[in-house]
């Protein structure tokens, strides 16, 4: 369904892209997915709850968007256009570039557009996604892990728990894979493993979240939901390790596989994921030590 309006972050004015420091790409695309539909609402629906959202973040202590500008890009409704996503940008100019799905299939176009060389992938998830090729379909949303390691890159998987057998043997065998199993995650050791893990990646790095990686009673609203499932706080401390204790280049970030529901639940959810993003982002390139010309300024209160 295609917006007829202006949809924009936080209600906050969208500046051209090349004076964005936020760049917000809207990828509605569902044509893959097996389960449930509706993926290809989930970036409007996420943008409408941010408007929902305070400016301040109670956790880093700060308005993000005092010192930030953003953009939110025209949405695509074609596969083929997703590798073109941000007209040719890469992440030089310090920008985040963000995408919101769409199904998990996006994921291998948006790294062919913003990837010049092997990187990390950071992959949030309940399912391996590794198979080779799904109904048919090697663009399937069953299969963006193992097209990004096709494209030469390491995964970082965490919160897995649904897999195809092969899909397990991969994991086992393919040094290229670090997993961590949902199930030991809810073991403190291996919590800690991860973080530190996170806080010691470098080089260029991309950020996959598909929304299924929650526990469904936080976010009921994805394709394919799968019982088990990280929390919002868990997810908040891999951010932070990411964002700020690591020295990771952040080339760009997706949160895919959402669907829209009535209780809005899953959408408000993935907006404060979404803040919560910008404002780790923000604070890693030290954006609170700018002049406050940001969008928020530009809005009257009351
Ligand atoms: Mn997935």
């Amino acid at each position: 369904m295609k917006n007829e309006y202006n949809i924009e972050y936080q209600e906050l004015p969208s500046v051209k892209i090349r004076d964005a420091d936020v760049v917000i790409n809207r990828v509605c695309w569902g044509g893959s997915v097996s389960g449930k539909v509706g993926t290809e609402d989930a970036p409007d629906a996420i943008l409408i709850e941010t408007e929902q959202m305070e400016y301040y973040d109670e956790d880093l202590e700060y308005s993000p968007m005092k010192y930030m500008q953003v953009h939110v890009c025209e949405s695509i409704y074609e596969f083929e256009k997703i590798k073109t996503s941000f007209s040719g940008r890469s992440s030089e100019k310090n920008q985040l570039l963000i995408s919101l799905g769409g199904d998990h299939s996006i994921t291998p176009q948006l790294t062919l557009a913003l990837l010049k060389k092997p990187a990390t992938i950071l992959f949030l998830d309940a399912h391996a996604d590794l198979r080779r090729s799904y109904l048919g379909d090697t663009n399937s949303h069953a299969t963006p892990a193992f097209q990004l390691l096709k494209q030469g890159h390491k995964l970082v998987m965490v919160g897995i728990r649904s897999m195809f057998e092969t899909e397990a043997l991969r994991i086992k065998e393919d040094k290229n894979i670090h997993c961590f199993m949902d199930r030991a995650l809810r073991r403190e050791k291996v919590r800690k493993e991860l973080l530190q893990t996170v806080s010691e990646l470098e080089g260029d790095v991309y950020l996959s979240i598909d929304m299924d990686v929650f526990d469904p009673a936080c976010v009921p609203g994805v394709g394919t939901p799968q019982a088990g499932g990280i929390d919002y706080y868990f997810a908040t401390d891999i951010l932070e390790a990411l964002f700020l204790d690591s020295n990771a280049v952040i080339k760009g970030v997706d949160m895919v596989e959402l669907i829209p529901e009535d209780s809005k639940v899953s959408q408000l959810f993935a907006a404060k994921l979404l803040q919560k993003i910008i404002s780790y982002w923000g604070r890693s390139q030290g954006v609170q030590n700018r002049e406050q010309t940001g969008g928020q300024m530009q809005v009257k209160y009351e």
